[in-house]
């Protein structure tokens, strides 16, 4: 009798052995089930979440945007060409700088102040940083983040200080979060005043704010914890690296839906960016907009697009597939473009890294 009951727990315990092990089996099974349904509603998610970030952040620069539009018409602007055309023309004599190309060289170069996608936009005309930043011609927001007392920056460590001593990883880093640094910096008015309301951050949820590079300044991130990448004159993308045509288009709709749609800048006074003939295979505006060298726009970038400012996040893969918005190992790399040409069916993966992309001209 005891030895039978014996017997019979021995096989319970073993069955119970069984039991455990079919259904740690079955739990597996069903987490693996779970992961790869909720996997990419995770990722969607994600995506979402980003989306609605880079599309509050879009808004804003919209609205800073047209109230600097506004200003365009204003006796103060006109004054300040005036200004700027009469320091040309006395610096050459040979000449008359047209009033429709001084107008969209002040423009451009206060765009660029206004909203920096590298330190470089912050120069002002002469295209180098004052000494000390601010005592020259240096944009209000370089002034504002200088220390005149302390005789050094008040943010961070900016690239201006180590950025450009830094090695690897670290100095890559620096870099992919230069456009998303100024950017924050940009929308909350640091040395302005004039244009718009100061953004609410915290309508930014703060997962979507960090410091990726660790450098005391804080950047604007995608779900993914990637640093956004800002472009204040996307132009590049309308003639990306060595391709043409259909390629072209279709890499450009990628992040700009309405690509196409409209071709004119209401900020481009010059209005030869769509006139191919001026245009040399470098997208080098030729001349009359040669004038525009004389002020440090030896590259003057075509002005078409000024008003599609760009924020672009590297979507699910974690990957950009785009030059770096402050890239100054590349021609033009103020202006972005595809890492690789290749856009054919035969894609590779640089240009891969596109197709998952999130940016706010998309929607
Ligand atoms: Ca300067
Ligand atoms: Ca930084
Ligand atoms: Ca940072
Ligand atoms: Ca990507």
């Amino acid at each position: 009798m005891h030895k039978t009951y014996a017997c019979h727990l021995q096989s319970r315990q073993a069955f119970t052995l069984v039991e455990i092990v079919f259904t740690i089996g079955l739990i597996a099974l069903l987490t693996t089930m779970l992961v790869i349904a909720v996997g990419p509603a995770l990722s969607s998610a994600k995506a979402a979440a980003t989306r609605n970030t880079i599309s509050m952040i879009g808004l804003a620069c919209q609205d800073r945007f047209a109230d600097y539009g506004a200003t365009m018409e204003q006796k103060k602007f006109k004054d300040r060409v005036t200004v700027f055309k009469a320091r040309f023309d006395n610096a050459n004599p040979m000449v008359s700088l047209p009033v429709d190309v001084a107008t969209t060289i002040v423009a451009s170069n206060d765009i660029k102040s206004l909203f920096p996608q590298r330190l470089e936009d912050l120069w002002g005309y002469d295209g180098v940083q004052d000494s000390p930043p601010g005592a020259i011609d240096d944009a209000p927001m370089l002034k504002a983040m200088w220390d005149t007392t302390a005789n050094n920056w008040k943010v961070g460590s900016w690239r201006a200080l180590n950025g450009d001593q830094m090695t690897g990883r670290q100095r890559e880093d620096q870099k992919a979060a230069e456009s998303a640094e100024l950017l924050y910096l940009a929308l909350q008015q640091v040395g302005l005043s004039e244009y718009g309301n100061r953004f609410d951050i915290s309508s930014i949820p703060s997962a979507h704010i960090g410091d990726t590079d660790q450098d005391g300044n804080l950047e604007f991130l995608d779900a993914w914890g990637q640093p956004l990448q800002f472009y204040n004159m996307p132009t590049r993308l309308y003639r990306p690296n060595g391709i043409a045509g259909t390629q072209l288009d279709s890499c450009v709709r990628l992040l700009v839906k309405n690509y196409g749609s409209v071709d004119q800048d209401p900020f481009d006074r010059i209005g030869k960016a769509a006139d191919s003939s001026l245009i040399s295979s470098n997208f080098q505006l030729q001349s009359p907009n040669s004038m525009a060298m004389a002020f440090g726009e030896t590259w003057y970038r075509t002005p078409k697009t000024t008003w599609q400012l760009l924020i672009v996040s590297g979507g699910p893969d974690e990957a950009l597939g785009l030059e770096l918005p402050n890239s100054s190992t590349s021609n033009y790399s103020h202006l972005c473009q595809p890492l690789d040409a290749n856009l054919s069916s035969t894609v590779s993966a640089p240009h891969e890294a596109l197709f998952d992309n999130l940016s706010n001209l998309q929607k």
